[in-house]
């Protein structure tokens, strides 16, 4: 037998349809019979719902082994209630989860359509505002790819984050339709629907049962998205609620005449649904704000009970089975909800439900703002919900009768740690009752974690020492390294091997790769690469020629006071007068991006975009600047905004009044990707730091601590500046409309209050800020340092992948791994 006649395969393979075409033929027949259209007709949208649909197969076949793989097994589910999930698009993520992404690019090419040019049209999925509804995205990718049997439940909103466009520098809010062209990842679920009633009256029954009548009720229809994790491994649902009327059509209305009448409780209903409070770390505060709170967590909590009784049938072993975590207090009534069920419908005493619901419940806080901690007008919360006031009172006085019983909880302390605020106008406190209800209460970072115990919960965590506990956030690394920076995957691989894309704390691999001159040449070229790719996007979209061989220094975010993107414009100002004033000094060329949404109401928020967008049109106008500055403010920031720039970044801008940012999972995503980071001691940063090394981070600034100390000392802007000339002269210029000729006052409010109510402490960090920044400057200037640092962040960033975050609340909380 000779060689060739060993190596031959039994079946010839010019026989065998290669993959691709088999796929190609797939995605036209879905073309022609889902969507009717053939190849020569078709547009982009229909290509891309073609793919999508063709995709969709297989992932409904690993959908539905997952389910019943549980079933099986009889598993418990973590069940992850938010009122936003910021999912950003699904197809390159599904794509590259099932390690289909060549395969389908070939399959497309062969049909003449370019896979990346569909995957640029498919809409974001941005039904939240910023950090927290991004990590529930980041937790549901997480716990398919850990293999974890969840459900995430939320709103289905029909418009989700307004689209942000700039007139002239000003933010105007737009509406974002992304359901125009459907929506081909998602399915209705007719006959999961429930019953949700609003106000009415509670009345007693025989044997001290009680009767709520609700006034109105809408039917929660469920719409389920696959959610799928690494390697496809499992599958689970994203299930998203949408509000309909009952009766969608009051046909004795509309026979009268009265056509507006007839289909009022329709439109009622369907408002619930219709939008996304574009709020961020502050409470909307309306009514119909309280009626999509109570909307989904009742829909969620009938279907988590419904399942539940279908499969184990006995109610009491429902923490057994189900860990419920509230993302924030927005699902605080669930609380309640759960109680309601359990003691109404199940009949069960009220000590037992009450063991019952806080067994089963877990509760992150994601923010200490005090204007952020949701309460509801006790006047308003009644009349909505009148059941769940009469629960509410009754966990309460349990709640203040434990307390009582403490010692060194005195009447101070009883007050603080009641549901309801007695101060003035009274109000129920979501905070307290998400606390009261859950076994566990979680910071999003270790300082949060700290601040909470010693602020906020202070009272509730002395009466129960052991309920609070840490949680560190994270961010998927297939999306946020994998799927947004290919090119530093594929060098990743090169060099360490494919095993961080299985468990990212592999990364660690790369570590001596950082003394490595040649490595760190490729390393550079990569970013450098995906420099010029941001740079031609900007290019395109906004006729701003960048300089890839620039520092480029990045602050996306939400824009918000407490994040201090003001103090990065004042910074920039101070450098552009700096520059002006020494053109005979070696200046280093930097581009500073810009980019974020304003709540709509946030006047300040509002104008420092507007501020943002007159510093850049005048440095870069400035002849007397050319290269060394450039300055953008990039519109319409989203999801897949983040994923085009974060790769090309060099400098991450995480400067945030230390105590102030809970955790930031933004400055994660960068050092991920190569950043290295200037920041203050807050949130995550300090867990950052710690990963990646003293020597591979800008840390500047007033600690937590110090921050606390100074407003409780008097502190006055006004000083401070008058202390620093740099800062003064840059103040002045902005105060004195040199940014603003068209309106020269316009910023005068502006920064006349860094004088008297500097509350951010933008004054007393920024001289560190700018010397930290000189700081970056000598290291760009010595590229081995920058690039050593680079690749260290790269390598040390694992820890921060979601599925440690996941991991940590499925052994700690939830009791599932
Ligand atoms: C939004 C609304 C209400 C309360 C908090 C938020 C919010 O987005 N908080 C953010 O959560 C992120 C995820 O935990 C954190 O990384 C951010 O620091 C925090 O501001």
């Amino acid at each position: 037998m000779t060689d060739s006649q060993i190596a031959a395969p039994p079946t010839a393979p010019a026989a065998t349809v290669p993959a691709s075409t088999a796929l190609a033929s797939a995605i036209v027949d879905t073309l022609v019979h889902r969507i009717g259209k053939d190849a020569q007709a078709a547009r982009p949208h229909d290509w891309l719902a073609a793919t999508i649909f063709t995709l969709r197969n297989e992932i409904i076949e690993r959908w539905m082994e997952s389910t019943k793989a549980a079933h099986a097994a009889g598993a418990k589910r973590v069940y992850y209630l938010s009122l936003e999930f910021l999912i950003g698009r699904l197809l390159r993520d599904a794509l590259s989860n099932l390690r289909h992404d060549d395969e389908v690019a070939e399959a497309l090419a062969t049909l003449g359509v370019d896979l990346a040019q569909i995957e640029e049209i498919e809409p974001d999925a941005a039904l939240g505002n910023g950090g927290l509804g991004r990590l529930a995205a980041c937790f549901m990718e997480s716990l398919a790819s850990l293999d974890l049997p969840a459900y995430g439940y939320g709103i289905r909103y029909v418009n989700g984050m307004f689209r942000q466009r700039l007139d002239d520098g000003w933010q105007m809010e737009l509406p974002e339709n992304w359901l125009a062209h459907g929506n081909p990842w998602e399915f209705e679920r007719r006959e999961s629907a429930y019953f949700v009633g609003f106000g009415g009256e509670v009345t007693s029954a025989a044997e001290g049962r009680v009767h709520w009548s609700p006034a109105e009720a809408v039917e929660a229809v469920a719409f389920d998205t696959p959610m799928v994790g690494w390697r496809g491994k499992r599958v689970n649902t994203l299930r998203l609620w949408n509000a309909r009327a009952f009766d969608p059509i009051k046909l004795d209305q509309f026979n009268a005449g009265d056509f507006k009448g007839a289909l009022d409780g329709q439109l009622r209903a369907e408002t619930l649904t219709r939008v996304l409070y574009p709020n961020d770390s502050t409470p909307a505060g309306q009514e119909l704000r309280l009626r999509q709170e109570y909307f989904f967590s009742s829909a969620s909590i009938q279907d988590i009970v419904r399942r539940h009784v279908q499969y184990f049938g006995d109610i009491r072993t429902l923490a057994d089975k189900a860990a419920i975590q509230l993302n924030d207090t927005h699902p605080a009534v669930a609380v309640a909800e759960l109680m309601r069920i359990l003691t109404d419908f199940h009949e069960l005493p009220f000590d037992v439900a009450w063991d019952i619901t806080r067994a089963t419940f877990g509760y992150t806080n994601h923010t200490l703002l005090p204007e952020a901690l949701e309460s509801w007008p006790l006047p308003l919360f009644e009349r909505l919900l009148p059941r769940h006031m009469q629960i509410v009172y009754a966990i309460n006085a349990k709640l203040l009768r434990e307390a009582s019983k403490v010692e060194g909880i005195d009447g101070r302390a009883i007050a603080a740690i009641s549901l309801i605020d007695e101060g003035g106008e009274r109000r129920v406190r979501m905070a307290n009752l998400a606390f009261a209800g859950s076994h566990s209460v979680n910071g999003v970072a270790a300082l949060h974690t700290e601040l909470m115990k010693k602020t906020v919960f202070a009272d509730l965590h002395r009466l129960y020492p052991d309920r609070i506990n840490n949680k560190t956030n994270g961010i998927t690394p297939r999306r946020w390294l994998q799927q947004c920076n290919p090119g530093l995957t594929a060098l990743l691989g090169e060099a360490i091997g494919p095993d961080f894309q299985d468990d990212a704390a592999k990364l660690t691999a790369l570590v001596p790769f950082a003394d490595d001159a040649s490595f760190r040449e490729r390393f550079a070229a990569v970013k450098r690469s995906n420099k010029v790719t941001l740079s031609t996007y900007i290019k395109e979209s906004m006729g701003l020629t960048l300089d890839p061989d620039a520092i480029f220094d990045i602050q996306i975010k939400r824009i918000h006071e407490y994040k201090r993107q003001l103090l990065g414009i004042i910074e920039t100002v101070a450098l552009y007068d700096q520059i002006r004033s020494h053109p005979e000094r070696r200046w280093t060329p930097r581009v500073k991006l810009f980019a974020g949404k304003a709540a709509s109401s946030y006047h300040n928020a509002k104008l420092i975009i507007k501020l943002a967008n007159d510093v850049a049109k005048r440095i870069n106008a400035d002849p007397a600047i050319g290269d060394l500055l450039k300055v953008a403010f990039v519109p319409n920031y989203n999801v897949s905004m983040a994923e085009r720039i974060i790769p090309a970044a060099d400098l991450s801008e995480q400067i945030s009044t230390a105590g102030m940012e809970a955790s930031g999972t933004g400055n994660m995503k960068f050092a991920l990707n190569g950043a290295l980071t200037i920041g203050t001691l807050d949130g995550a940063n300090i867990e950052i730091k710690d990963h990646v090394g003293d020597d591979n981070i800008f840390i500047f600034g007033l600690t937590a601590d110090e921050v606390a100390e100074k407003r409780a000392g008097g502190y006055r802007g006004r000083d401070v500046i008058a202390g620093s000339a740099e800062l003064a002269q840059a103040v002045n210029a902005i105060a004195s409309g040199v940014f603003s000729p068209d309106d020269p006052s316009r910023y005068k409010g502006l920064m006349d209050g860094l004088y008297d109510h500097d509350w951010f402490m933008l004054a007393a960090d920024f001289d560190a800020y700018a010397a930290a920044q000189r700081d970056v400057d000598a290291k760009w200037n010595d590229a081995d340092s920058w690039g050593r640092s680079a690749i260290l962040n790269v390598a040390n960033m694992g820890w921060f992948s979601s599925d440690r975050t996941i991991g940590e609340y499925a052994k700690q909380i939830w009791g599932v791994m």
